[in-house]
């Protein structure tokens, strides 16, 4: 069992126990243990077998710890079962409706008897829902008006689909006349890896500007709602925009409110309180005076903190760093100099070592390591100790004609199923460069995948892990890794970890970067380009280190080659 699927067990469990009517503090507990297991860099599964303390962890006690043990051992968890059994599951399927939480579908469930969104769309058109106490007509609309959308919803997408699909609406809304400012909030200015919807704020006096211009936008396939002040849209790519026309004055508290995470926004209401404060999207306010609203920096000096970068908000230990001086400076797409995982020609790449070479340097790099795929790799067309000898020849060569960038001879080297590496050793010694990776056999035991990752790390000539779990986003869950072992390794041997900054991979992970840092493992951001535009991932990469606090010291590939060398084990 992974840690997002235990936490996806104690998150359902809450939501079953909400509908049922429990009692509003076990509920808290179980979130909360969710949220701890998901941010944890150590498998809980391994922590249980290995017979650790659970209770050793934030909001994890005697109780819940036996329910962690139990569920890893047994792959079950008896009272999530029995909520199964007395709630339908499409009870739950209710809860993806915009505005309805577990109160309500409770109601639908228990006093209507429904037990499916199928049940709830008949029921709103036959008019039952405003008919129950405490619902109206606008409910029954908002049911009626998302019901279909929420029986196929459910997929989040990809930050790069999310980022170009916000950006250029941001942009075109920035444009319009009587429009003052246009950003992006939500989840995609956290930078997280996938984002559910899509969240645009604009500044304008007159809403109706913005909110037609958007109806008509060539990406908007067509209007879910629209109000005074807020629009959904639904994206011809099914993707879903919120649109908040806000006041001049409220911008800063706005945009603090929306970009959230739900989570960050939460503690921060609770410092207000404590400050006899009261914050919401409109500002901070003092009494009935606001104090703070027109200016984000301000937002947060208001409640006795400097700004926090929005990669940091998700309540991982942000507002207390902030509040002790302690927040990163994190690394910037600028600051990186060097790529180091890039492929040509000479395997599956589309351009020449030539033109990646210079169209490294046309975008300020100043070297990079040629990491084509070795010999099983069959179908990108890998590389035999012979084929590979040659290339390094062209490698040298270009690097002795081409001026402001230095190219380094590298292989990006599968380890193989047996743990053995696919090149020689005399063949390894040769290169400037050895990225290890996994490619075949993902799915083998624990113990198998340790074997290899670790023999690949104290292998002498094996400089950095690349996409080191194998996960692809949204698709394929990664090797059984027990990173913390993997970066102990890491550390003792002097190797280096991957960001594969591809928006599919982003491997290692926000929480397994912040380890690294943890361990001292030095982490290197590289494209893994297959051709001149591959270079262009690089920006998701950076985001995703600075999800995990990273700083520019953090990140090897900032240094210059020269500097960067001296990090090399075998030099
Ligand atoms: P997503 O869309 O699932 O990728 O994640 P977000 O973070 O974009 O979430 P979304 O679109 O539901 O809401 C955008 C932001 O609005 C969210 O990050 C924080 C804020 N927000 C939404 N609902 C609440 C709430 O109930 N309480 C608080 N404090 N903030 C909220
Ligand atoms: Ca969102
Ligand atoms: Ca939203």
């Amino acid at each position: 069992m992974t840690n997002e699927q235990i936490a996806g067990v104690f998150d359902q469990l809450a939501d079953l126990l909400e509908i049922q009517g429990a009692n509003p503090f076990r509920l808290r507990a179980y979130r909360s243990a969710a949220r701890t297991i998901r941010s944890s860099a150590e498998s809980f599964r391994t922590l249980v077998e290995e017979g650790a303390d659970l209770t050793a962890f934030p909001g994890i006690g005697q109780d819940l710890a036996r329910q962690i043990t139990e569920l890893v051992q047994t792959g079950e968890h008896p009272k999530l079962k029995e909520l199964r059994q007395t709630i339908p599951p499409g009870v739950v399927d209710m809860l993806r409706l915009p505005g309805i939480g577990p109160k309500k579908v409770s109601v639908f469930f228990r006093e209507l008897g429904l037990t499916s969104l199928d049940d709830l769309k008949a029921a709103a058109a036959a008019g039952k829902i405003s008919e129950l106490k405490g619902f109206g007509p606008k409910i029954e609309q908002t049911i009626l008006e998302n019901v279909d959308r929420a029986a196929a919803a459910g997929q989040r997408v990809l930050i790069s689909v999310a980022r170009s699909a916000a950006e250029t609406v941001a942009g075109d809304l920035g444009r319009l006349e009587g429009v003052t400012r246009a950003a992006v909030a939500g989840s995609c200015r956290r930078r997280r890896e996938t984002c559910g919807d899509l969240d645009i704020l604009v500044t304008c006096d007159d809403s109706r500007i913005p909110m037609d211009a958007l109806a008509d936008h060539p990406l908007v396939e067509h209007v879910l709602q629209r109000g005074d002040t807020r629009q959904r849209v639904r994206l011809t790519s099914g993707l879903e925009m919120d649109l908040r026309v806000v006041p001049d004055d409220s911008w800063g508290a706005a945009l603090q409110y929306f970009t959230g995470s739900k989570e960050h926004n939460v503690v921060l209401r609770q410092r207000a309180k404590d400050r006899g404060l009261k914050l919401n999207e409109y500002g901070v306010f003092r009494d009935e005076q606001q104090v703070a609203g027109s200016d984000e920096a301000e937002v947060y000096a208001a409640l006795g903190l400097p700004w926090i970068p929005p990669e940091l908000r998700e309540n991982r230990g942000e507002i207390e760093a902030a509040e002790s001086g302690h927040l990163p400076v994190l690394v910037t797409v600028d600051d990186i100099q060097g790529d180091l995982h890039l492929h040509t020609t000479a395997s599956d790449g589309t351009a020449s070592v030539r033109e990646m070479a210079e169209a490294a340097r046309d975008r300020g790099l100043t070297y990079i390591a040629v990491t084509d795929h070795s010999q099983r790799v069959s179908m990108a067309h890998g590389l035999n100790a012979d084929r590979l000898r040659r290339h390094w020849e062209e490698i040298r060569r270009v690097n002795e004609q081409i001026d402001g960038i230095e190219l380094l001879c590298g292989i990006e080297c599968d380890i193989l199923e047996d743990a053995s590496m696919d090149l020689d050793d005399d063949v390894l010694a040769e290169a400037d460069w050895v990225v290890g990776v996994l490619h075949y056999g993902l799915n083998q035991p624990r113990d198998q995948i340790m074997k290899r990752l670790l023999h690949a790390i104290r292998h002498p000539h094996v400089d950095a892990i690349g996409h080191p779990t194998g996960r692809l986003v949204n698709r394929r869950a990664g090797a059984d890794v027990n990173m913390p072992e993997i970066l102990q390794a890491a550390a003792d041997f002097g190797v280096m970890m991957e960001i594969n900054a591809s928006p599919k991979r982003l491997d290692l992970d926000d929480i397994h970067a912040a380890a690294a840092r943890e361990w001292n493992v030095p982490i290197v951001i590289s494209t893994d380009a297959h051709s001149v535009a591959g270079f262009d991932v690089l920006p998701y990469g950076v985001d995703q280190a600075r999800r995990a606090w990273l700083t520019r010291d953090d990140v090897a590939n900032t240094r210059s080659w020269p500097e960067f060398r001296k990090l090399l084990k075998k030099r």
